[in-house]
């Protein structure tokens, strides 16, 4: 190979040489410790973009750092191949989405190559081969058993004019139109399947044994959204109960009115004659808006009365039954008390529509009885009034206690209720895992017997959008027998979410190809859970519940013994266009991976990002900056390549490369332990320098020369994983650089040999001296006040006190 660094040879021969050696296969070694990384895997989509690198490149350099700190790292890639996209490119260009996913990936596989990351391909595991989602049916069953997954009708949106169902990010807009042709969407009622992820809502709220960032921690806490309260039960006039829930029990006497959501089942018993058709216009309305648009706080609150009036158990009181869109149904009970004195969206609410405003806390600083001109909220301060035998009782510790009272008088109880929903997984879609259940007139839903998984997607489908899976009219599929009593029977024509499938994927990289269980127990006792996990925060709140409840309900399938899936997270920010605005198509702004490769090889491009930003940060893509890396590479090649011979050796000079080597390893490897990439590559940097200096004055001794050589290309490893093997192996040692242990530094070495102390008098600088660096406070004190300069400025005053600030200066006070 020439003596020139041509990034694209030297990368191309070393991944065919780790691929020839396997260098990257990762087995099961009892006697080793193992450490199990993991980065989120891709979607096919067809072209590795520059996020996928920023998110794998880091990750593949934390994982090699860990096995050259000696542990067995088992680094898996694979695909998350259902999905939409795949489905909506058939109908589009008329292909079927197994063919578009499957080149997709051959595309990617190939693309993900160029990176030389140590995936370990024998691992791969790809969610649409049978082999795959025969363990997704097969986990779908065992939910099924555990009485973890069950069937009821729910509404999913619709558009009338594609006659099709549609997925969340299909509906756009405010007005929630359909993305395809405009029209504004609808619900629609189906039997659809669920799983109770709400069953695991308390463990899921407990992070004790994971290290996550505090942020994904608070997203699920929120997500979760657990309140404490109480349900209380108002009655109708005619006596019909409306049970509510409320936070604050306490506020009971305050409530002037009451609300449902216009799909409460009691609406339409409720609304008298004359409010008839403004309630049937307005639950018109309300259909057509999405929970999120409803719940939004900004909103201008709308609603209409139902004529209608109830009974506040508390009081006796009458009071009047709105319908407003503020109250979801799928929340609580789908009604409310309403306390606008004391609640903000009740307030706007009664204030719009002259509705009885009743102040029940009293704040402290409040002296008459003017009326309010905002909700009162708080929950700590303050007291009760107007509330019966609970006048005058501090609001602090109210709740409790009027909840205490509810329970003994039989109007409510204590309750406990969660934002989070069931999951809903079923998807009136082709591509995706067949909900392995056939519905028998007799037998109702049987689960497919484990024999017959997988269920297959016949090949041969329209995918004209019809509003149904196109499962639903291919006969060949839908018609079967029951499993029981054979009769004719028709099989379930949904999919399954595609996050299903990625809620267990960690588990089938162990063993992709197993076919006794959905992993090898021999695997799984080695290498779970996974010890570090890296990936977009975007994932909060989905995918990371819904992985950690699965886990959840694995334990409880004897699966596996730990509770939690991935024991340490870490999430990557984002790499923005040169512009800084998100990269996008539209936008012009987007950088591809593949050019870069060509034109900087992957080296260059991986030191550029793991340098140009904080990882958890990002930030914007910048020409210019790849600059600096690319040089770093560049020089040292160049003096990795060099026949080094000092002229004459220099005792400090040796000592100076050999302090900032060890200095160098130190940081290096703190920052690496901590995901501080940038800074990593900035101390190589400054490594760098140092040799670049020796080079010059050729006075380092030798021993101490090639060991900052060799180490620059160690710490290098991760980073640059090709040009520090070839240069690894030009210097003449043995492959592979990715199997030496890491280096380590040497305390005495790190240490700087002297520093000059500033000693100040009343904070003016009076003296310099040179000192050890590893003087203590009474040293430097000493020195300070021994100093000739010194005692001559002093002229005999009596120091009233004395600064040390170590390692840099003392400051006397007179
Ligand atoms: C009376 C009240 C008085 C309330 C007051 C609050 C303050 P979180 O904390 O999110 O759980 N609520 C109950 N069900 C609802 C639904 N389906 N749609 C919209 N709002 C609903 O919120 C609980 C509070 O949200 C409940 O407590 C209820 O209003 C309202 F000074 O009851 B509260």
């Amino acid at each position: 190979m020439s003596d020139k660094y041509f990034p694209g040879k030297v990368e191309a021969k070393w991944q065919s040489r780790w691929e020839e050696t396997d260098l990257y296969r990762q087995q099961v070694e009892l006697d080793r410790p193992k450490h199990y990384a993991l980065t989120m895997l891709p979607y096919p989509s067809g072209d590795l973009h520059i996020g996928h690198w920023y998110a794998m490149v880091p990750s593949d350099a934390r994982a090699r750092f860990m096995r050259m700190k000696g542990f067995n790292v088992l680094f898996p890639m694979g695909f998350d191949s259902f999905g939409l996209p795949a489905e909506n490119a058939a109908i589009e260009r008329q292909t079927h989405p197994a063919k578009w996913t499957y080149a997709n990936i051959k595309r990617m596989r190939h693309q993900l190559h160029t990176m030389g990351a140590m995936f370990d391909w024998n691992r791969e595991a790809i969610s649409s081969d049978p082999s795959y989602f025969q363990w997704s049916q097969w986990f779908f069953k065992k939910l099924l058993a555990m009485d973890l997954a069950y069937r009821k009708k729910a509404a999913v949106d619709f558009c009338p004019h594609c006659n099709t169902t549609l997925a969340r990010e299909q509906v756009w807009g405010d007005d929630r139109h359909c993305e395809r042709c405009g029209t504004p969407v609808i619900k629609k009622e189906l039997e659809q399947w669920f799983f109770r992820t709400t069953n695991y809502a308390d463990e899921l709220l407990d992070f004790s044994e994971i290290n996550w960032p505090d942020r994904v921690r608070t997203m699920q806490t929120n997500w979760i959204g657990r309140s404490i309260g109480a349900d209380v039960v108002f009655k109708t006039e005619s006596g019909n109960p409306i049970p509510i829930f409320t936070t604050r029990p306490d506020t009971l006497w305050g409530a002037t009115f009451m609300v449902l959501a216009p799909e409460h089942q009691l609406v339409e018993e409720i609304t008298t004659e004359e409010q008839l058709a403004d309630v049937t216009a307005y639950r018109a309305q309300a259909d057509k808006l999405d929970d999120i648009v409803r719940e939004n706080v900004d909103r201008e609150k709308t609603g209409v009365f139902t004529g209608g009036y109830a009974i506040n158990p508390v009081n006796g009181e009458r009071i009047p039954i709105w319908v407003a869109d503020y109250v979801l149904m799928s929340y609580g009970s789908g009604a409310i008390m309403a306390v606008p004195a004391h609640d903000e969206r009740d307030f706007e609410f009664a204030t719009k529509y002259d509705l009885e405003i009743v102040e029940v806390i009293r704040a402290p600083q409040r002296t008459d009885d003017s009326p309010l001109t905002e909700a009162y909220i708080s929950k700590s301060e303050g007291s009760l009034i107007n509330s019966g035998a609970f006048d005058g009782i501090s609001t602090e510790g109210a709740v409790d206690k009027v909840t205490e009272w509810l329970e003994e008088s039989g109007f409510g109880r204590k309750a406990v209720n969660y934002r989070l929903r069931d999951w809903l997984i079923s998807r009136q879609r082709y591509w995706g895992a067949p909900i392995p259940i056939i519905y028998c007139s007799d037998h109702g839903a049987v689960p497919v017997p484990d024999d017959q998984l997988p269920v297959m997607l016949p090949e041969d489908v329209e995918f004209m959008p019809t509003g149904e899976s196109p499962l639903k009219f291919n006969d060949s599929f839908s018609h079967t027998s029951c499993p029981i009593c054979g009769q004719p029977a028709l099989r379930e024509t949904d999919t399954m979410d595609t996050f299903m499938c990625s809620s267990w994927y960690q588990y089938r990289y162990l063993s992709p190809h197993y076919e006794e269980g959905p992993f090898d127990p021999y695997e799984g006792n080695y290498w779970l859970p996974v010890d570090q996990y890296t990936g977009g925060i975007e994932h909060a709140t989905m995918h990371l519940i819904y992985t950690r409840f699965f886990t959840k309900t694995m334990k409880g399938m004897g699966l596996v013994d730990f509770n939690e899936p991935m024991l340490a997270l870490y999430n990557q920010g984002m790499v923005l266009g040169e512009d800084g605005e998100k990269m996008s198509k539209s936008r012009g702004n987007v950088v591809s991976p593949d050019e870069l490769v060509e034109k900087f090889g992957a080296d260059t491009v991986r030191t550029y990002l793991m340098f140009f930003a904080k990882w958890d940060q990002g930030g914007p893509w910048n020409y210019d900056g790849i600059k600096g890396p690319q040089r770093l590479l560049y020089d040292i090649w160049e003096i990795s390549n060099l026949d080094y011979k000092p002229i004459e050796v220099n005792d400090e000079s040796t000592r100076n490369l050999q302090r900032k080597t060890h200095q160098v390893i130190r940081k290096v490897t703190e920052d690496l332990e901590s995901f501080s990439f940038n800074t990593a590559v900035a101390a190589i940097m400054e490594l760098r320098n140092s040799m670049i200096d020796a080079r010059r004055s050729l006075d380092v001794a030798s021993e101490v020369w090639n060991e900052a050589i060799e180490s620059t290309l160690l710490l290098l490893a991760p980073i640059a994983p090709h040009i520090s093997e070839e240069l690894w192996s030009r210097i003449g040692n043995p492959y592979s650089i990715h199997q030496q242990e890491w280096p380590a530094w040497n305390e005495e070495f790190v240490k700087e040999d002297a520093i000059t102390l500033v000693i100040q008098i009343n904070g003016k600088i009076r003296d310099k001296i040179e000192v050890a660096a590893d003087a203590d406070e009474d040293t430097f004190r000493e020195i300070a006040l021994s100093s000739e300069t010194i005692r001559k400025w002093l002229d005999g005053q009596e120091p009233r006190k004395i600064v040390v600030v170590r390692g840099k200066l003392v400051n006397i006070v007179v």
